[in-house]
């Protein structure tokens, strides 16, 4: 059966199993909930937001110290010093998700406790940190999931990612690091999102390192993130077991139909290509797009020999960050065909003001980069939503809010499932609420509600329902 007999198929018998078995007897007129079998449920996390303990050890300063410890750069002068204090209460961490039922947990190594300055000699008491965690977690019978960077950039490199160097250190860092754990980790994301990492931190100045570079800077930084990840893909290759497999958590920008028809579908996929040209569309083709390169003139990136192939290194699978979509119409007469459409003053959002709810962009995500690239595999490597939790006075965080939000996204992953799109997996962010970055710990994204005075964890009532999810591998 092709893609499209096969939805029609389930949409006639009310229903089709994932994997195309009819549903069981007495159940013919329900909606199909499922989820594939084997499907990986997990949980996810960034070291820099959970771990706290940030001269333990020996690890070396990073951006993100710098940054936050800066007035005026994070709600109330936040700062990671302490955090959940992970690095000490790992164990408690990883029975919450032992408890939740979970096969996998996305974390991110802090590369400042490897390697303190970035370079040179290792710090075996940041590796045998790494390696408790680890251990902890497949004694738990948890897969960890690894990101060699989420954001947390060791200070002592010299430009950051405005030098091209920054790209080789981290390459022979997550080449270390990779021959270090691929005996006990199977897969690997090189970067978390390129263009957080980039361009907030170096066109909006709102990340590490605080920056406002012109345009022709900006492009370098983005060249220098995409070059690391495909450098980091060859070094992880090179160290690591044969038979792990390396990916890139990206949040990608994604575009949703406004109508499924036809023409605006189409609209849709040259959106997410045109707009994501000089990240995952330069990773996926191995090249910067001729329109992309022209529009940006002088100001295009410097490109030496050699770079774009180590970008359009294969993948054996993409992982993306999906939070909010862009609605997008096919338009004749815009200069691309498409205008993408502004979100209204009253449009849904969550408590993060960026966070508009669209969960077509579960779906679109999906489908688009699977239709445009054809990945061998995809994941979803975080979604979730903040909340204006509160304890009640029962002591209990009832965030039916962020369970909406959650099931909303989830029926739409489902829906990319269930037409055969490659998905294998996702990471709910987050485990716990954390360091929420340029909003300090204003705003949460757990499914733990987190006392940062006592440290105290008290599962959310939307932890309950991400557990019965999972045992049922259904919607619910
Ligand atoms: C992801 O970022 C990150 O990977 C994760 O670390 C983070 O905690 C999580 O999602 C939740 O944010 O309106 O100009 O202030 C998502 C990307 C980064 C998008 C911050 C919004 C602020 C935009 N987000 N950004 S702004």
């Amino acid at each position: 059966m092709d893609r499209r007999s096969f939805i029609g198929a389930g949409i006639v018998a009310g229903g089709m199993a994932a994997g195309g078995m009819p549903r069981v007897a007495g159940a013919a007129a329900a909606p199909d909930l499922g989820f594939p079998k084997d499907f990986v449920w997990g949980c996810a996390t960034a070291s820099y937001q959970i771990e706290g303990a940030v001269k333990a050890d020996g690890r070396g300063p990073t951006i993100w110290d710098t940054f936050s410890h800066t007035p005026g750069k994070t709600a109330n002068g936040d700062t990671g010093d302490v955090a959940c204090d992970s690095y000490h209460r790992y164990a408690e961490d990883i029975g919450l998700l032992k408890n939740l039922g979970v096969k996998a947990y996305r974390m991110s190594i802090a590369w400042s406790r490897i390697f303190p300055e970035g370079r040179g000699q290792p710090n075996q008491k940041g590796i045998d940190y790494y390696n408790r965690v680890i251990d902890g977690l497949l004694a738990a019978g948890i897969a960890p999931y690894v990101t060699m960077f989420h954001w947390d950039l060791p200070q002592a490199l010299p430009g950051e990612w405005r030098n091209r160097d920054t790209a080789k250190a981290f390459a022979d860092y997550a080449g270390f690091m990779a021959g270090k754990l691929s005996d006990r980790v199977h897969r690997f994301m090189t970067v978390n999102e390129l263009r957080c990492f980039t361009d907030l931190g170096h066109m909006q100045g709102i990340h590490a390192p605080g920056l406002q570079l012109p345009a022709a800077e900006v492009n370098q930084v983005r060249h220098h993130g995409v070059l690391a990840h495909g450098l980091g893909v060859q070094a992880i290759r090179a160290h690591a077991r044969a038979g792990t497999e390396v990916g890139i958590a990206d949040n990608t920008s994604i575009f949703v139909p406004a109508i499924e028809t036809p023409e605006h579908i189409a609209a849709a996929k040259k959106a997410m290509r045109d707009e994501n040209a000089m990240f995952l569309t330069a990773i996926m083709e191995g090249a910067y797009p001729p329109e992309y390169l022209a529009a940006a003139g002088a100001a295009a990136p410097k490109v030496q020999a050699g770079d774009m192939a180590a970008i359009g290194s294969p993948l054996d699978f993409v992982a993306l960050n999906i939070y909010t979509p862009t609605f997008v119409k096919a338009d004749p007469s815009a200069p691309r065909g498409y205008t993408p459409l502004p979100h209204l003053p009253q449009s849904p959002r969550m408590a993060s003001p960026w966070l508009y709810v669209g969960p077509e962009a579960a779906y679109w995500g999906v489908r688009a980069v699977s239709e445009l690239w054809k990945p061998k595999s995809l994941f979803i490597s975080e979604n979730g939503t903040s909340a204006d939790d509160v304890l009640n006075a029962a002591g209990l965080d009832d965030d039916a809010d962020r369970i909406m939000y959650l099931r909303n996204y989830l029926g739409q992953f489902r829906r990319a499932t269930a037409e055969g799109f490659p998905l294998h997996g996702y990471f709910l962010w987050s485990l716990m609420d954390n360091f929420e970055w340029a909003d300090g710990y204003t705003k949460r994204f757990g499914i733990h509600y987190v006392d940062f005075a006592t440290q105290k964890r008290t599962p959310k009532l939307s932890a309950q329902w991400y557990k019965e999810l999972i045992r049922r591998n259904a919607l619910v």
